[in-house]
């Protein structure tokens, strides 16, 4: 693995880390805009007092911590892949370019010994899962990788319901930040509960902190943490582009790896806009809570 300067030697230093995906620049936010907008999440993650690891696979190389020159060929290269952890060993031989899902970018964070993860939204248990057994790795890789994933919940194109339950079957905890209600991504509340409500970045510390004495260090925890309410799509919107691309999505035949990209691009053209102001402003505040937990955290292990 090729850990960027700064990401290794705050690591070293036991100072606080925050690891951000990449699928979501190459297929999760449009050109030409995902470039200049990866970079703010970063700028994000530094306001919040951490320093951040955008994680790849470049040339073959999982990377943990990009300079602009790779963040630019991920957001712009059209042979740029979406990979998770099943990919990553032949995205790797064939020395190809690889963005990391939530799954993947767990995986390799804790590899690096990163704790804090900061994405927009985990991947799920989709709608007619009973049939089509489509669930992301994303839960699974939890299940047994000891990384907080900050996020906005999952979206409504995905069962919430399911997915909340598979969480609980999979051992992987589930925080809300300031909130009682499982947010759904682009709305703040998904109309499911949580159970376990957190206050401050310190109490999140102090939990990741506490997995050492109950020997859960290898399980993964969700912070859920919604979006504000200034920054919500307005309910009959999104209502209506769910509806239309959920058809779309079928009409088109879309399966496995394609249907999270396809539906997002969906929602972004079809909102005019919206629906990306909305994803940017909630991975932003994402990013700054997860520096803020990280931060509180490496205070604790110091002290
Ligand atoms: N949800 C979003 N935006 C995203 C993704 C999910 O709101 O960009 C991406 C993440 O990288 C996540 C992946 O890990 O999609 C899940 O894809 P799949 O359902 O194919 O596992
Ligand atoms: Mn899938």
């Amino acid at each position: 693995m090729h850990v960027h300067d700064e990401v290794s030697e705050a690591l070293a230093a036991g100072r606080p880390v925050v690891a951000l995906e990449s699928t979501i620049i190459s297929h999760g936010l449009p050109r030409p805009d995902n470039a200049r907008l990866a970079r703010e999440f970063e700028q994000a993650v530094r306001d919040g007092g951490a320093v951040p690891a955008t994680i790849a696979v470049i040339d073959g190389e999982a990377h943990i911590g990009l300079d602009d020159a790779a963040l630019d060929r991920l957001a712009n290269d059209d042979t740029t892949v979406k990979v998770s952890v099943r990919e990553l060993a032949t995205i790797a031989a064939r020395g190809g370019v690889g963005t990391t899902t939530v799954a993947s970018t767990a995986h390799l964070a804790a590899a690096a010994g990163i704790t804090v993860f900061a994405t927009g939204g985990l991947g799920g248990v989709h709608r007619g899962a009973q049939d089509t057994f489509d669930e992301s790795a994303d839960l699974t890789t939890l299940a047994h990788t000891g990384v907080l994933v900050v996020c906005a919940g999952v979206k409504s194109i995905l069962d919430v319901g399911a997915t909340l339950e598979r969480l609980e079957t999979l051992g992987v905890g589930v925080l809300g930040y300031r909130t009682d209600r499982f947010p759904g991504f682009y709305l703040a509340d998904s109309g499911h509960d949580i159970g376990w409500r957190v206050e401050w970045p310190d109490e999140v510390a102090s939990i990741l902190a506490a997995r050492e004495r109950v020997a859960t260090s290898h399980l993964g925890l969700v912070l859920a943490n919604p979006i504000t309410p200034d920054d919500e799509l307005d309910r009959t919107l999104h209502d209506r582009l769910l509806g239309e691309g959920l058809a779309a999505a079928d009409r088109d035949g879309i399966h496995g790896k394609d249907v999270t990209p396809y539906l997002l691009d969906f929602f972004h053209r079809e909102s005019g806009g919206e629906s990306l102001r909305a994803n940017v402003a909630l991975v932003r505040s994402n990013a700054r809570l997860a520096a803020e937990v990280a931060a509180a955290y490496a205070a604790s292990r110091r002290s």
